[in-house]
């Protein structure tokens, strides 16, 4: 089984992650990992953290000379705000830590129930670690499970769909030129025409100490017929990729397919036909692709299509009305360095942690200790798929 865990906190020393389950004899060096971290650092709208950031990952476990080794892989990328955090967040008692806490929790972050749950007087002690730096961890976890999907020429893209109410405009091309569009801007956005529009409402929203969320797409190609299942509610892989996106920080809302709009449109109009071309990768095909490939909680064959709604980042620069923790006295909430809009990285780290989903329902069917042993599989299922 593949899986994953993280650790670390935003202003710590380190983020970490241990991967279990990829098999042996993948190749993947750091470079594979520190181009997705770079791209998680990009995006108009970012804050302050990124300029002093230059994320890059080690290899502390389960890569040797370039090739996976089939045990756990350990990643750890440094925290190089650290230096400025050292006596603030020490792991051990420090006698030069002046007492600051935090104490006026910020509505929409994890500060009041977090304090609340685990009985914090120091909101401190929840926010750096619900912080979104942690995606930092998930990206290089995807990063590896893309490597691994690659193997298989399954792909993951994503773009940008709209950002503080500003749409873009749908660009009907394949997946990897809508991914190459949205690669040439700051936005992410395939329609390159709104970029403009959308800098306007993020410097708009900055100078006004607010912040924009928005909506991003992502599609997986290549992905074949039968990833998830129909049989049991947690093995259905349009609910294992829900959960994963909406674990990600700030998500409010995953689509899939046509999404909401199907509760306003009449079955002839949602459902999609089937057809057979020799000619395509699986033989059955849809002339139509609502269902966003995934039908019965299993993957049919068409590209997987999962649009994303992101709340704008909770702290804001003028401050909404908060208590404080302890007199119980109505204050404007803490600040803490923040980004304006960070709409254009998450969908990159979305896409990395769709990434992860499908590579483990990917080891689930084809599984295997050896990426030659799962290579065998995948030819044979699709042999067979071919020849009924
Ligand atoms: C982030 C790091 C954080 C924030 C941001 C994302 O660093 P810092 O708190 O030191 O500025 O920039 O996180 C949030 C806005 C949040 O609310 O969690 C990162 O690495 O992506």
């Amino acid at each position: 089984m593949l899986r994953y865990l993280t650790a670390g906190e935003s202003h710590g020393p380190a983020l970490v992650s241990i991967l279990e389950g990829m098999p042996a004899g993948l190749a993947l060096s750091a470079d594979d990992i520190n181009v997705q971290l770079a791209r998680r650092q990009l995006g108009y709208g970012r804050g302050r953290r990124m300029e002093i950031e230059s994320d890059r990952v080690m290899f502390r476990s389960g890569v040797r000379h370039g090739v996976t080794l089939g045990s756990p892989i350990a990643l750890e990328i440094t925290n190089l705000d650290w230096r400025q955090w050292e006596v603030r967040m020490d792991p051990t008692p420090n006698p030069d830590y002046k007492p600051n806490p935090v104490t006026k929790p910020r509505p929409g972050h994890a500060d009041l129930p977090g304090a609340l749950k685990y009985g914090h007087r120091d909101v401190r002690n929840v926010l750096e670690r619900a912080s979104a730096r942690e995606t930092a961890s998930r990206v290089c976890v995807g990063a590896v499970a893309r490597r691994l999907l690659a193997e298989f020429d399954i792909h993951v893209y994503s773009h940008v769909l709209s950002i503080g109410g500003v749409h873009a405009r749908r660009v009907n091309l394949p997946p990897a030129q809508l991914h190459e569009l949205a690669e040439s801007n700051d936005v992410r956005c395939t329609d390159t025409g709104v970029v403009d529009a959308i800098h306007q409402a993020i410097d708009a929203a900055k100078a006004n100490g607010d912040t924009l969320g928005g909506v991003f797409e992502v599609l997986v190609t290549g992905v074949p017929p039968g990833l998830g299942s129909h049989v049991q509610w947690d093995r259905k892989l349009d609910g294992r990729l829900a959960q994963a996106l909406m674990s990600m920080q700030a998500i409010k809302g995953v689509e899939i397919g046509m999404g909401f709009a199907v509760a306003e449109t009449p079955g002839s109009q949602v459902h999609d036909p089937i057809a057979y071309d020799a000619a395509s990768a699986f033989g059955f095909i849809h002339t139509s692709n609502n269902a966003g490939g995934i039908e019965g909680g299993m993957s049919n064959g068409e590209t997987i299509v999962i649009r994303v709604a992101k709340k704008p980042i909770s702290t804001l620069y003028k401050p909404l009305a908060s208590v404080d923790l302890e007199t119980k006295q109505s204050f404007a909430a803490s600040i803490e360095r923040s980004d304006t809009c960070a709409v254009p990285a998450a969908s990159v780290i979305g896409e990395n942690i769709v990434a992860f989903t499908i590579a483990q329902a990917f080891l689930e069917k084809y599984g295997g200790d050896s990426i030659a042993e799962i290579r065998r599989n995948y030819i044979g299922y699709l042999t067979e798929i071919r020849e009924r």
